[in-house]
């Protein structure tokens, strides 16, 4: 116990997370000073922002430091089966804030800070964000982490420790300018290098037998540098453990040159074979297929692999024993989770690690991978489908191209014997394509898992009727459903604490742990006082969203406005276009009619293009020069603002959620796989308008049809309108509001200094048919935009399905999809039990 600090002015006070506790403030600013003068090397007169962010952090990290040794020690001593989360993105964003509220700590730093005359909110403004992903997959990755921990499982993340994470965008003079994300510059206090963990990588070199035995020699070797950062549970004292290889050239080889006298051209090509980690590819949904990547995936899954297999043998059952390790009893102390493909090697290396390495049959190795590996897809998009061309593998892994050749004969002889004859179907099968001489990625990872899941049920339904209907057909058992969720700590706690405390206020705290207790809000749909609570609540989220934008794009936004944002990468299927001839429409239809009385829109984009994706970059100059176009005309004034979002990430997209009213989920029916911004968006109280698609579908199925705007063709239609022929030009001719947009657009009225900038995004529309059948939609989309101005115009109303819909949103929390991973998949169990705090000394 302790006594009560008052609440003072300026501070900002979340009665949520309760008061702050006198020693523990003064504990704090102790801590503060002493890092200021001890680590950062700075006092008060010198000290800038910067370093008050750092001594901030490093106050943090101490309190994460304790339950990190005990966490591992428990892990240990318990010693039960872990969680492998394989992943080449960790989407993770900032994390002290997050630190601080899952420690519970943040109102006394906050005070401490407050007394010491900083602002908490400006320091956490300089952290970086650790932006080691492209989008949805990345930042998947970094929501299972949150709730594995706070789920009580003993898990590692393994991924790669990136240079450079996603670049910078810019836009000048509206086009997407990319600039590198030197985001370790200032150093990063939430890392810790392990070097006693260096493990060597090979690549190259070729494969000889040696009494019976196939030996991989003369192999180049890269070391793998692990550097560990902490990942708090919420309020439970666990703290697993985030695992990033850095490639680091193995000082004492290749010295050749030395010899020869080159010493210093020996040291500086150091940092060429350093290269393999430095930088994430910044492709979502696409697959380059460079060799630098193949690397890269080779680079993680070998380094992860010799650490989760020496993790083994280290473990309790034979420390301090001469007992021999027993491989076959791996499965039951180890799962491995593989996000997407790109870490499918995991197949071919522990299939050569337990038979080169650790001297197992064939067959005890096969069945011990298979036990042990699960594979998530992500994605139905053929050109983000990874096939890495036979040549490149026998080069640069030739033992493991043997190991796959031999996975394949022994996959394709049970074709075989379930089909005997069938050879189209064995064709297809094939992990190797002869056709291609190509590797498929998905098909190894099937044969070599013993469970693949879809993210929503919609994709994994669809993965079995189409994309691997043979896999299914040969073991339907294997596959699986785990639609997927978002953290409610950084997604609502963290990014909205006022309307977290609205929430509290009515219905307590359990929510943060256990989402659906938001059901409970329908209770309250017709108290009149939450309802302006949560109106309030969302205008003040806008106003501060409106002084941003006129200090940074000098665009004078109302804040009563409808706030219509679509925030995700830019990609054709994904229909930021349809949005865009939406707007033309409105803006068309203010000129016609300037006196008719409209619902004031802020329509806001965010979103990067991959730099090698010319139209989608296109696509980003359209939106900003209708914008242009819009937001300079004065008969508009204030009822149409268009704005793009300069840099979106995980940051901004914490600043951004809180305050939509209309969520744009608008992709083509059976593309889009799961989506999680539509979640995020829903748990923060905005109405969605989507295609059914993704998990939208069952957004729709937890809310009901009449609380979400859903439009379009469903994947059925989608289906019957490609098979019947679809022609474009048809709706083209067809709808004079269409025609009137894509013709304005054709004659340059957005680029009168260049009336043809926009003539391929035309050409994909009409001449090249409209592969995301935008034009199809087009009619739809409108009237159920109409629809939500109507609603929109009853803000009780409007409110009211704001309710159900955050009431709704439960099931899509990340928990619940670890939750089911944990019994379906890894055979591990959840626990909600509170390891002891360090102040409460070893158990
Ligand atoms: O994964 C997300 C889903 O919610 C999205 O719908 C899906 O588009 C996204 C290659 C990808 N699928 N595939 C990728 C990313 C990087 C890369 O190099 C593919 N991203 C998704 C989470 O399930």
């Amino acid at each position: 116990a302790g006594t009560s600090v008052s609440k003072q002015k300026g501070s900002k006070q979340i009665s949520i997370r309760g008061i702050p506790m006198l020693e523990n403030v003064q504990a704090v600013k102790k801590t503060f000073n002493r890092h200021l003068h001890f680590t950062v090397v700075k006092d008060r007169d010198v000290a800038t922002e910067r370093d008050y962010y750092s001594s901030l952090a490093y106050t943090v990290r101490d309190h994460l430091i304790g339950r990190w040794i005990r966490t591992h020690q428990h892990h240990f001593e318990t010693d039960g089966k872990r969680v492998y989360y394989l992943s080449m993105e960790f989407y993770m964003g900032r994390t002290l804030s997050n630190c601080m509220i899952n420690l519970g700590i943040e109102n006394d730093v906050d005070e401490a800070l407050y007394e010491m005359g900083l602002n908490i909110e400006e320091l956490e403004e300089l952290e970086m964000d650790a932006a080691l992903g492209n989008g949805g997959l990345g930042r998947l990755a970094a929501c299972f982490l949150d709730s594995m921990a706070t789920l009580g499982l003993p898990s590692y993340g393994y991924g790669l420790r990136y240079d450079y994470g996603i670049f910078t965008q810019k836009i000048e003079d509206g086009s997407q300018m990319e600039y590198p994300d030197d985001w370790l510059r200032y150093g990063n206090p939430w890392e810790i290098s392990r070097p006693e963990f260096l493990v060597p990588v090979q690549f190259y070199g070729k494969v000889v037998e040696e009494n019976g035995k196939k030996k991989w020699t003369e192999t180049e070797i890269i070391q793998a540098m692990p550097f560990d950062t902490p990942i708090p549970g919420f309020n439970n004292n666990v703290v697993n453990t985030l695992r990033l290889w850095s490639a680091k050239a193995p000082g004492k080889f290749n010295f050749q040159l030395f010899n020869a006298g080159d010493y210093i051209r020996a040291v500086a090509e150091q940092s060429l074979t350093e290269n393999i980690t430095r930088v994430l590819y910044p492709n979502d949904n696409f697959d380059e297929g460079k060799i630098l990547r193949l690397k890269q995936e080779y680079f993680l899954v070998s380094a992860s692999l010799q650490d989760i297999l020496r993790r083994y043998k280290h473990s309790k059952a034979y420390s301090n024993t001469s007992k021999p390790v027993d491989f076959t009893r791996f499965p039951e102390k180890a799962a491995v989770q593989l996000n997407d493909t790109h870490p499918a090697l995991s197949v071919a290396e522990l299939m050569r690690l337990l038979i080169d390495e650790e001297d197992l049959t064939w067959d005890q190795a096969f069945d011990i991978t298979k036990k042990t590996i699960a594979y998530t897809n992500h994605t139905l998009l053929p050109e983000a489908l990874e096939r890495w061309p036979i040549d490149m593998f026998q080069k640069l892994l030739p033992r493991h191209l043997e190991i796959i050749t031999e996975i394949n004969l022994h996959h394709l002889d049970l074709v075989r014997q379930k089909w005997p004859g069938d050879e189209e179907r064995l064709k297809r099968m094939s992990v190797v394509e002869d056709e291609h001489k190509v590797v498929n990625m998905g098909y190894l990872s099937i044969v070599g898992s013993h469970a693949i899941n879809g993210v929503a049920k919609l994709h994994s339904d669809l993965l079995k009727a189409t994309l691997f209907k043979d896999f299914y057909e040969l073991n339907p058992e294997k596959f699986q459903n785990k639609t997927n969720g978002i953290t409610p700590r950084r997604w609502m706690l963290l990014c909205n604490p006022d309307l977290s405390d609205v929430i509290a206020s009515k219905i307590g705290e359990s929510w943060i742990t256990n989402l659906s207790q938001l059901s409970q809000l329908r209770n309250y749909v017709n108290d009149e006082q939450f309802v302006r609570d949560v109106q309030r609540v969302k205008l003040e989220n806008k106003q501060r969203l409106v002084d941003m934008f006129k200090t940074e794009y000098g665009v004078n936004v109302n804040p009563t406005s409808m706030f219509d944002v679509q925030i995700k990468r830019i990609h054709e299927y994904k229909r930021q276009l349809l949005n865009c001839l939406h707007v033309i429409t409105l803006y068309n239809r203010i000129k016609d009619n300037p006196s008719k009385e409209t619902v004031p829109r802020t329509v806001i984009f965010g979103g990067k293009a991959a730099p090698g994706y010319l139209t989608a970059k296109l696509i980003i100059k359209l939106i900003c020069n209708v914008g242009r176009t819009i937001n300079n005309d004065p008969a508009i004034g204030d009822r149409l603002k268009v704005i793009f979002l300069e840099n979106y990430r995980v940051s901004l997209a914490e600043k951004i959620i809180p305050a939509i009213d209309l969520s744009e989920q608008i992709s083509l029916a059976g593309l889009e796989a799961s989506g999680t911004g539509n979640m995020k968006m829903m748990l923060n109280g905005a109405l969605t308008i989507g295609t059914l698609d993704g998990a939208n579908v069952e957004m729709d199925e937890e809310v009901g049809r009449d609380n979400i705007f859903i439009f379009g063709m469903t994947v059925e239609d989608v289906d019957a309108l490609r098979k019947k022929g679809y022609k474009s030009k048809e709706f083209y001719e067809r709808e004079p509001e269409l025609k009137r947009a894509l013709d304005q657009i054709r004659d340059g009225l957005f680029s009168p200094e260049d009336p043809n900038l926009f003539a391929d995004i035309i050409k994909h529309l009409l001449e090249w048919n409209d592969h995301y059948m935008l034009l199809a939609d087009y009619a739809e989309y409108v009237k159920a935009q109409e629809r939500v101005d109507q609603l929109y115009k009853n803000p009780t109303e409007w409110t009211k399905k704001c309710i159900l819909n955050i009431a709704a949103s439960g099931k899509f929390s990340s928990d619940r999809t670890i939750a089911e991973y944990a019994k379906e998949i890894w055979g591990v169990t959840p626990s909600d039990k509170k390891l002891p705090s360090p102040e409460e000394g070893r158990p």
